[in-house]
């Protein structure tokens, strides 16, 4: 492992770094935290660049979406995070090996969670998702795509097609009843994606990866306070990120569980993270967004569930796994939610349909 120390002093922080050590459970960056004998503690990031092919103009999305936020709102180094850049001015310090690094601020006095435990934790986090796509709904400089065809399905499915294709660890022939259930949905999903490519369903900035355990609660107050993990943040339609969200908001359980009986979609859940999401948004929403915000979070479980299945045809080669076979458990677990969803489909319909009058 590189000498972290010496790579966080590499960073315009405020002192210096006593301590560095892991934190959190991403599937895709190597996440630390860094102790100083100054003000702050700082964020350090190992960005995968095997996801992540250009990370500088990643970062510089990043630099230029928190910039826009901090002009607008009241608190600018707890309401969004604040990228520290390297001494040498770049947003990015590459290691001998070719390796990214990057530094944000710690956020002190906050909490992340995995499960929502109660609606209100929910309708907080739709207020979060509503207010960072409400505060970037002017931001007009253009956006790298940091990975191609992020949430398109059209994309997806190219990948798909090569993937089963090549079978390169021979995994194909035994998810055939996996493989089976994503081909039965292919078309419904296309044609869903159709309207964002016909211009039907505007294209805004996004978050893109929304999911609960990427928003920071105050800790005192527990009222949201800001969206981080911006590595995706792109232009795409705004229905991903509250299909994203209502993905692990409204999942009574988290999105490995291997016990798929425990998994369901929760209405009440679903109820609350949209009465939030719509008091930020309600009135800057376009008609076909209003009539297809139901159907958001089967496309992004669909699209879940055929990334974590590829990734398993594949050999586990893009997200980290904890044991051999976790990428069919999660396969199996988000096959679970959408199963749910398709059934609660009806009722979401109609607590959006409520919501909106
Ligand atoms: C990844 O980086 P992280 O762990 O927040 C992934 C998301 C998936 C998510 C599944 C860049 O998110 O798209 O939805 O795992 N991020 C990337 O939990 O692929
Ligand atoms: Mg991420």
């Amino acid at each position: 492992m590189a000498d972290l120390l010496d790579i966080i002093g590499r960073f315009a922080i405020e002192g210096h770094a006593t301590e560095v050590r892991p934190l959190g459970e991403g599937f895709i960056n190597d996440t630390f935290i860094a102790t100083t004998d100054g003000p702050h503690r700082y964020i350090l990031q190992r960005k995968n660049k095997n996801v992540f092919p250009d990370v500088p103009a990643m970062m510089d999305n990043i630099a230029a979406v928190t910039e826009h936020i901090k002009r607008k709102v009241k608190d600018p180094l707890r309401e969004t995070l604040t990228v520290i850049p390297a001494k040498d001015g770049k947003l990015y310090y590459q290691d001998e090996d070719g390796e990214y690094w990057a530094v944000c601020l710690f956020i002190e006095d906050t909490i992340t969670y995995d499960i929502a435990s109660s609606p209100e934790m929910a309708r907080q986090g739709g207020i979060g998702i509503g207010r960072f796509q409400a505060l970037l709904a002017d931001f007009d400089k253009p956006l790298a795509e940091v990975i191609k065809g992020f949430h398109n399905i059209r994309w997806r499915f190219t990948q798909w097609d090569a993937s089963l294709a090549a079978d390169q660890a021979g995994r194909k022939d035994a998810v055939a009843a996996e493989i089976s259930f994503v081909e039965a949905r292919r078309e419904r999903m296309l044609s869903f994606w159709r309207m964002v490519e016909d211009g039907t369903l505007p294209m805004r900035v996004t978050h893109n990866d929304t999911k609960l355990s990427n928003i920071l609660f105050d800790r005192s107050s527990g009222d949201v306070l800001c969206a981080i993990d911006l590595d995706t943040v792109m232009s795409s339609t705004s229905l991903n990120d509250v299909g994203d969200a209502i993905r692990s908001y409204a999942n009574a359980t988290v999105e490995d569980d291997p016990d798929y009986e425990k998994v369901a979609l929760r209405l009440d859940m679903y109820e609350a993270y949209m009465d939030g999401y719509l008091s930020q948004r309600r009135d800057t929403l376009a008609p076909s967004e209003k009539e297809w915000m139901a159907f958001a979070p089967l496309y992004i479980t669909y699209e879940q569930v055929l990334r974590f299945l590829m990734d398993y045809i594949d050999g586990d080669r893009y997200y980290k796994i904890k044991y051999p076979e976790h990428n069919l458990v999660r396969t199996r677990s988000q096959t679970a939610l959408l199963n749910s969803m398709e059934a609660s489909y009806p009722a979401m319909q109609k607590i959006v349909g409520k919501l909106l009058q």
